[in-house]
């Protein structure tokens, strides 16, 4: 039976948080390590244009959560690797999606929405409105069946599929549907200091969020500093959304269950839940950090690695893009 394919990615729009880890990426390394799909993870730069951005920034986390990805547990034996601008046919394919997705299915898109709001009139680029497109374009140059990611991603891999479902009826089939996945828990994990908003590592605050690699002590900090309420008992009550949602971390970062973690509390109060919460979170990201801090003497490998990913994927997506130009109407260069 051919191999499932599974195709995720994020922007280097910030620092990479934990909420980035949890809701995306344990579920790409948990998928490349089962062993039974075809992996592709990539570093989407093209997405983290569509808000207003320092280019040298842009470079700089582009190299980042590259290395990121490796120090999670990406192994590039299994998962191809590498960096979105560096495949053209995602742009290619971008454009000639756009010109067949309607603009009322774009402005209707939650994150737009709110980004909208958040950049203002006057830096809502055309980009931003059309980020969904690209996406689609991302997934189905692949064959993408399964696309793992957070729940503020699913109502885009749902536009994905309606992209696919009008092409493949106007000009026959050619794109599979892929399928969103998300984490059985933490597929959104909420902001540390404002538990209605959702961890982002593009916050203004970095209050808001746990960089992978923040240190021990600002870790700590944070989550002292982490909202709660004046309820005593610690327990999974989603009514109460900032415990609930650091609950939900612990969780994550232990793989402990609900129960267990209830008696584990049994009695005590905030000061101490959050005390080990901080504890269980820097030994999770001990790991990550000291693999990272390796990778930096390394650059040589890690360009090697995302050298040779978009080496493979510019020619299976090569593959799809000809098929689709010669669909769309376009004849082959002379
Ligand atoms: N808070 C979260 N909880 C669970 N999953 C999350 N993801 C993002 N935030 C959370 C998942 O991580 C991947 C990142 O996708 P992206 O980089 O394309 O952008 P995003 O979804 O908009 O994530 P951010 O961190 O909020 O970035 P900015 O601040 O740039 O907008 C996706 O799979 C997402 O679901």
């Amino acid at each position: 039976m051919a191999k499932k394919r599974v195709l995720s990615g994020v922007a280097p729009s910030g620092n990479l948080t934990l909420g980035n880890y949890i809701g995306a990426i344990s579920q790409w390394v948990k998928k490349q390590d089962e062993g039974d799909s075809e992996n592709w993870f990539f570093v989407v730069d093209l997405h983290a244009m569509t808000v207003p951005y320092d280019p040298k920034v842009l470079k700089e986390k582009t190299i980042e959560v590259s290395m990121l990805y490796l120090a999670c547990g990406l192994d590039p034996d299994k998962s191809n690797l590498f960096i979105q601008s560096h495949v053209p046919a995602h742009t290619e394919l971008t454009w000639i999606l756009n010109c067949n997705t309607p603009v009322g299915w774009l402005n209707q898109m939650i994150q737009y929405k709110e980004k909208s709001k958040k950049v203002g009139d006057e830096n809502v680029s055309v980009g931003l409105l059309d980020y969904p497109v690209l996406q689609a374009a991302d997934i189905l140059l692949y064959n993408t069946d399964l696309v793992p990611v957070g729940e503020d991603q699913r109502q885009h891999v749902e536009i994905a599929r309606e992209i696919a479902r009008r092409f493949n009826r106007l000009y026959g089939n050619t794109f599979k549907e892929p399928k969103a996945v998300n984490p059985p828990q933490g597929a959104r994990i909420m902001a540390l200091d404002n538990p209605e908003e959702k961890m982002s590592k593009s916050a203004e605050s970095k209050y808001n969020y746990i960089w992978l690699l923040d240190t021990p002590d600002d870790i700590h900090l944070k989550i002292s500093k982490a909202v709660t309420d004046s309820g005593k008992e610690i327990v999974f009550d989603k009514d109460r959304k900032a415990l609930f949602n650091l609950l939900t971390i612990y969780q994550s970062v232990t793989g402990v269950g609900e129960q267990v973690i209830e008696e584990r509390f049994d009695g005590k109060g905030y000061a101490e839940f959050k005390k080990d919460l901080a504890d269980k979170v820097v030994e999770f990201v001990a790991p990550i950090r000291e693999k990272y801090l390796e990778l930096e003497k390394n650059y040589d490998y890690v360009r090697d690695v995302l050298k040779r990913g978009a080496a493979k994927a510019n020619e299976v997506a090569g593959e799809t893009l000809k098929k689709v130009r010669t669909r769309a109407g376009l004849i082959d260069p002379m």
